[in-house]
C-alpha cells in the first residue's frame, strides 16, 4: 500500500521554481542536468568494486574506452553534462587548478557551478561512501567573458547547494534557500524520489566526528572541547559517541539526520605554518548553506562560514558544522584559548 505521494526530483525542482516569481526555468534545467550526471556517476561508483572482475582495469576497458580513476571520471562527467546546456557562464572544480570556461561553441548562461566531483574518493577501494558536492551562484561580472571573480564568492550569495551521497543507496540532498530536501535514487526506474522532505537537524546531538589521530596538532580550545565531550555527565548526554568515516559527505549526512558535530580544525603541528584541510568554495560553503537551511550552524570556530569572502579558488578553512547548540558550545571553548 503506497503510503505517501511519489514526488520525483524533477517535479520538486519545478515546484521550488514556482517559489521564485521571476524564475525563468533556466535554473530548473541546470539542476536537472546535474541529476543526470549524478545518476551516471552513481552507476560507475556502484560497480567500482567489479573493475577487476569485469576486466575494465588497465588502459582500455572491454569497450575500448580508457578507464579513468573514478574522481577523474566524475569530474569529466559533470563537465560534459553541464557545459552545453546554456545555463552556466563558468565552472570550477576541486580537480582543476584553474577555472573552467564554457567552450565557445556553446551558449553561456547566468549561473556559476563550483563542485567537488567525488569527495573522499581515496575511500572507494574500501567500499566506503563517497560524495559529490555542488554550489551554485548567479554570475557577478558583466563583461563579455566570465572571470574568476564569478567564482570567488561569499557563501551567503549561493542560490543553491547540494550533495549526492553514493552509499547503500544513492541520495541527492539540495537546498535553494527554501529548506533542505532529500531524494533517494530508485535504480529500477532511474528516478530520484523525494524521501526526506524538509530535513531539520536536531538542535543538539550525541555524536562528534573528528580525526582523533590529529589530537596533538589541535589548538587548546579544541582539545578542551573534545575532552569535555568525553566526560561522563548523563544530564548533558555526555559522553558523546565518536563517529568518523573520513568521507566528508558521509559524516555530514549522518550528523544532518541524527544530530551531532563534525570538526576539521586547523593543524598546528608547525605553529609557524598552521594548516587547514577542507576547501571553502566547494566543501565548507555548500554544506554550510545546507546545514543553516536545516536549522544548524557552520563556523570556523569564530566566524560564520557563509560570511567568508573567498580570495582563492582552492582556499582552505577550518570547519565546525552540525547541530546549532553543539557548534555554539564549541565556539565558547574555542574562544577560551
Ligand atoms: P583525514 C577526504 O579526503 C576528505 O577531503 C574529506 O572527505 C574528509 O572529511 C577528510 O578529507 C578526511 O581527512 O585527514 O581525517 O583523512
Amino acid at each position: 500500500m503506497q503510503k505517501s505521494k511519489v514526488v520525483t526530483i524533477q517535479r520538486h525542482i519545478v515546484e521550488q521554481e514556482r517559489l521564485h516569481p521571476n524564475a525563468t526555468g533556466d535554473f530548473t534545467c541546470l539542476l536537472w542536468d546535474l541529476t543526470i550526471a549524478a545518476k551516471t556517476i552513481s552507476r560507475e561508483v556502484n560497480k567500482a568494486g567489479l573493475a577487476d572482475i569485469l576486466g575494465i582495469t588497465g588502459e582500455n576497458n572491454i569497450h575500448g574506452d580508457v578507464v579513468k580513476k573514478l574522481d577523474v571520471y566524475a569530474n569529466e562527467k559533470i563537465y560534459k553534462s553541464m557545459n552545453h546546456g546554456g545555463h552556466l557562464c563558468i565552472m570550477a572544480s576541486e580537480e582543476n587548478e584553474d577555472i573552467i570556461p564554457i567552450p565557445d561553441e556553446f551558449p553561456k548562461g547566468k549561473y556559476v557551478l563550483l563542485f567537488d566531483p567525488l569527495d573522499g574518493s581515496s575511500n572507494i577501494d574500501a567500499n566506503v561512501c563517497v560524495g559529490t558536492i555542488f554550489s551554485i551562484y548567479r554570475r557577478k561580472t558583466t563583461g563579455k567573458e566570465s572571470t574568476i571573480e564569478d567564482c570567488l564568492r561569499k557563501g551567503t550569495d549561493q542560490v543553491a547547494a547540494g550533495y549526492i551521497i553514493y552509499g547503500s543507496s544513492t541520495m541527492m540532498v539540495y537546498t535553494t534557500g527554501q529548506g533542505v530536501h532529500g531524494f533517494t535514487l530508485d535504480p529500477s526506474i532511474g528516478e530520484f524520489l523525494l524521501s526526506h522532505e524538509n530535513i531539520r537537524i536536531p538542535s543538539k546531538g550525541k555524536i562528534y566526528s573528528i580525526n582523533e589521530g590529529n589530537a596533538n596538532t589541535w589548538d587548546e580550545g579544541t582539545k578542551k572541547y573534545i575532552a569535555y565531550l568525553k566526560e561522563n555527565d548523563p544530564s548533558t548526554e555526555r559522553p558523546y559517541s565518536l563517529r568518523y568515516i573520513g568521507s566528508l559527505v558521509s559524516d555530514f549526512h549522518r550528523n544532518l539526520l541524527y544530530g551531532g558535530i563534525f570538526l576539521y580544525p586547523v593543524d598546528y603541528k608547525d605553529p609557524k605554518k598552521p594548516k587547514a584541510k577542507l576547501r571553502l568554495l566547494y566543501e565548507a560553503a555548500p554544506l554550510a548553506f545546507i546545514v543553516e537551511q536545516a536549522g544548524g550552524k557552520a563556523s570556523t570556530g569564530k566566524e560564520r562560514i557563509l560570511n567568508i569572502q573567498a580570495t582563492e579558488l582552492h582556499q582552505k578553512v577550518p570547519l565546525v558544522i552540525g547541530s546549532k547548540e553543539d557548534v555554539l558550545t564549541y565556539e565558547k571553548f574555542f574562544s577560551q584559548k
